[in-house]
């Protein structure tokens, strides 16, 4: 197949790839912004190169008209969770919505590949405008903890490296390091509750110590300057209390302050209207 029909082939997977990290991104953002712990950690994806597609092409003995019925994963989307539990929850979360529709379930997480490899997979359905028309293409999805992606990353590469022939040693390192990762996200799953409360109130501090500087910055033009310094100050002496409450109440007397200076703004152009 010529280059240029390639490009065409793939420029969909492309653009499905593009979307889906977006709007993943934006889920992970949504919950930052309302001091909410987000189940999906980080989301990355990729194209399935060329090479990479007649490989496994040849390796499945699949001819070109089969290929993107056969090649379930030439759009892939691989989303990182910091716990076992937050993985479930997104694959709930993928059931539910109205954009994606799910073909096929791998759970490596119960049926763990002889190779050690854990991983959640879900081969979905995406719809993608072109200037062809609509398209309904495959993608796959990878669902795993933070701990599972670093050996499956470190396991590929060596995977890479020695093709068929790793040495039984590395292998056995290797069933060893899956073992030892299983262990630290049983782990890390018995502290879950204390590390999303401790990363809820961060962000939750983070968002309303954001709201109090924007709302000094907005008074900043148009009140005294002399009264937002003091309003400054004071906010600096709440903030060394590290008291979350003292600061939310702080940030609501200035929404009523600027409440004010709005609403007088709004009486002043009224009056410039009526005139
Ligand atoms: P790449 O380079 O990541 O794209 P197959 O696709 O035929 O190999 P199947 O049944 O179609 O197998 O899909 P499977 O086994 O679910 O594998 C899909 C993808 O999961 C693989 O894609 C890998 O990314 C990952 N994966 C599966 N098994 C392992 C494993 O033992 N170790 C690691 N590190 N990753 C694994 P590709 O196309 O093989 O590779």
């Amino acid at each position: 197949m010529e280059i240029q029909l390639w490009r065409e082939l793939l420029n969909p997977y492309e653009l499905a790839v593009n979307e889906l990290i977006l709007k993943f991104r934006h889920f992970i953002k949504e919950h930052k912004e309302n001091g909410l712990y987000s189940p999906i950690e980080q989301v990355t994806g990729r194209v399935k190169t060329i090479s990479s597609i007649l490989e496994k092409m040849q390796k499945k003995q699949i001819p070109f008209e089969e290929l993107e019925e056969k090649i379930e994963d030439i759009a892939g989307i691989r989303i990182i969770c910091q716990f076992v539990e937050d993985i479930y929850k997104v694959v709930e979360l993928m059931n539910q919505r109205d954009d994606i529709e799910v073909k096929l379930v791998k759970d490596y997480l119960n049926n763990v590949k002889d190779s050690g490899y854990r991983s959640y997979h879900l081969i979905i359905y995406y719809n993608v405008q072109t200037i062809k028309g609509p398209k309904k293409i495959q993608v796959e999805i990878q669902i795993r903890t933070l701990a599972m992606d670093f050996w499956a990353t470190v396991e590929h590469s060596l995977q890479y490296k020695y093709k068929h022939n790793m040495p039984e040693h590395i292998k056995d390192r290797l069933t060893s390091a899956a073992h030892a990762v299983q262990v630290l996200d049983n782990e890390m799953s018995s502290v879950r509750s204390e590390i999303m409360d401790a990363q809820n109130s961060f962000q939750i501090k983070a968002n309303v110590v954001a709201d109090i500087l924007n709302n000094i910055q907005n008074l900043y033009k148009v009140a005294n300057k002399r009264e937002v310094s003091k309003i400054q100050d004071e906010f600096y002496k709440i903030y060394k209390t590290e008291d979350v409450e003292k600061l939310k109440r702080f940030n609501k007397q200035l929404d009523i302050i600027s409440e004010g200076y709005r609403a007088q703004a709004i009486t002043r152009e009224s009056m410039y209207e009526i005139r």
